[in-house]
């Protein structure tokens, strides 16, 4: 759904990651470029726009403009806004009602609805390990509820027995003692399709709604449909206390402004998308996930690390003339960590230097983490020049401003930075051949506890 997207993004963003150094207008031009990728995925205009909105200070920073690696940041700052633009983070499903726990779907017809019962139920027998129930209340379109009963019988999931000519209010009634009977700790409600327009089916919902009391009401949206899903989504919201949307057809030739555009539009947050006819074809929205789908990088720390990483023999050779004279500066944690990195643990940095292979065994011990690596770089990544030089400098604003670029908090900069000056002056007393007292009692402890 989102590789249409995915592939402008990435011609945006290729040459503002290449570009050595970056002005306003190449800014200005990135972000007219992601405009345009986002309009053309059928993201509503609003949307667009207030994204970018959101982005356009943050890129235009002189903090970034003049640092070493601005077009990463960049990136980095859109990620962090789609992130924030998808929904932040996926909720959990909410089971919080004495069981049987009732939950809704409801939708336009045809957009998957009856499909999608049977594959949540599926998924929350297997991941919540719960007794499902399905019952359905779409009494109108002939043989609507036999096609549940079927999904039943296919996958084992128990429904509740037809009675023909039985309406929906009293469908739900008998559902919820057939459920406590049987022991059934959810009951899913899957219902008819409906038009806004049609007033009285869109009551009938309200009055569904308040006999089963549900803890999720899904609403089932199909994400062929573009912009329309998301307002679609509003107008049920005026009706029933939607908690979340089931967003189909994921699989399809959808161009993702549904998705994009849903959370901001509906104020409701999507927490599943539908990913073909099968019974497993569903899985949980994440937003991060997702942003870096559409973003079209795997993770997006690495991506900055690996475009930005340059191991030049100059920049290694520079860096143990440093340690050697004890001068240790910030631009040299950031070649050690690439090193520490390339070479899969901290002992190859320390290699170079005699008699450290005690501490090496410690570090090794210590197993210091290679998540924290790549994070410690994306920090230092954020930083000017001067800050790196001197690091002293970097007050209470410059914190905030490299936690944004990095996006990490203050506490973790101020972690870095602590164990930046832990580093150097060890490397000092290594330097002054100061290692007997060192090794003996180990590297201090508070070290690796940061590093890890
Ligand atoms: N490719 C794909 N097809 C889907 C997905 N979800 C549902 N479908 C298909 O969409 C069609 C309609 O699905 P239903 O579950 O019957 O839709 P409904 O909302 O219950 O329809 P009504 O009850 O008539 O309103 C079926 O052929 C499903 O297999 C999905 O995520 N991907
Ligand atoms: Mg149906």
């Amino acid at each position: 759904m989102f590789e249409n997207l995915t592939n402008k993004f990435e011609e945006v963003f290729s040459s503002l990651k290449k570009a050595p150094s970056l002005d306003e207008k190449q800014v200005d031009e990135g972000l007219r470029g992601i405009r345009q990728a986002l309009l053309e995925a059928d993201v509503t205009l609003d949307v667009a726009k207030q994204f970018i909105e959101n982005v356009k200070p943050k890129a235009l920073g002189q903090e970034i403009i003049r640092s070493t690696s601005p077009g990463q940041i960049v990136v980095k700052i859109v990620y962090d806004e789609l992130v924030k633009l998808l929904g932040e983070k996926n909720e959990d499903i909410n089971l919080n009602a004495v069981p049987p726990v009732p939950m809704m779907l409801v939708g336009l017809q045809g957009s998957g609805k009856t499909t999608t019962t049977a594959k949540l139920a599926k998924f929350l027998e297997k991941n919540k390990k719960k007794k499902i129930m399905m019952v359905s209340l779409d009494v109108y379109r002939p043989a609507a509820q036999e096609q549940l009963k079927s999904l039943g019988e296919q996958n084992n999931i128990l429904t509740l027995p037809i009675i023909e000519g039985q309406l929906p209010p009293d469908i739900c009634r008998r559902a919820i003692s057939a459920a406590n009977l049987n022991g059934a700790e959810i009951i899913l409600f899957d219902t008819a399709g409906r038009t806004q327009i049609d007033l009285q089916m869109m009551s009938e919902i309200k009055q569904i709604e308040s006999i089963i009391k549900p803890t999720e009401t899904f609403l089932v949206a199909d994400s062929l449909t573009g912009q329309v899903a998301a307002e679609v989504a509003k107008e049920f919201k005026n009706t029933v206390n939607l908690t979340g949307i089931i967003l189909t057809r994921a699989d399809g030739d959808a161009r993702g402004g549904a998705a994009v555009s849903m959370k901001y539009v509906s104020n409701v947050p999507i927490k599943f998308l539908g990913i073909g006819e099968k019974i497993e074809n569903i899985e949980v929205f994440h937003p991060d996930r997702i942003a870096n789908r559409i973003l079209g990088m795997g993770d997006i720390v690495s991506l900055v690390e690996k475009a930005s990483q340059d191991l030049s023999e100059e920049n290694l050779k520079k860096t143990e003339e440093n340690l050697k004279k004890g001068s240790f500066s910030m631009e040299d944690y950031l070649t050690q960590l690439r090193q520490m990195k390339k070479m899969g643990g901290i002992e190859g940095v320390m290699s170079f230097l005699p008699g450290v292979s005690k501490i090496k065994s410690q570090m090794d011990k210590a197993g210091v983490d290679e998540s924290i690596i790549s994070q410690n770089e994306a920090i230092i990544l954020s930083m000017t020049k001067k800050e790196r030089e001197n690091p002293k400098i970097i007050d209470g604003s410059r914190r905030k401003r490299i936690a944004n670029g990095s996006g990490t908090d203050v506490a973790t900069i101020n972690k870095l930075l602590k164990q930046f000056k832990m580093m150097s002056e060890m490397m000092k007393k290594m330097s002054k051949g100061n290692l007997k007292g060192m090794t003996d009692k180990g590297i201090p402890p508070e070290l690796f506890n940061q590093l890890k």
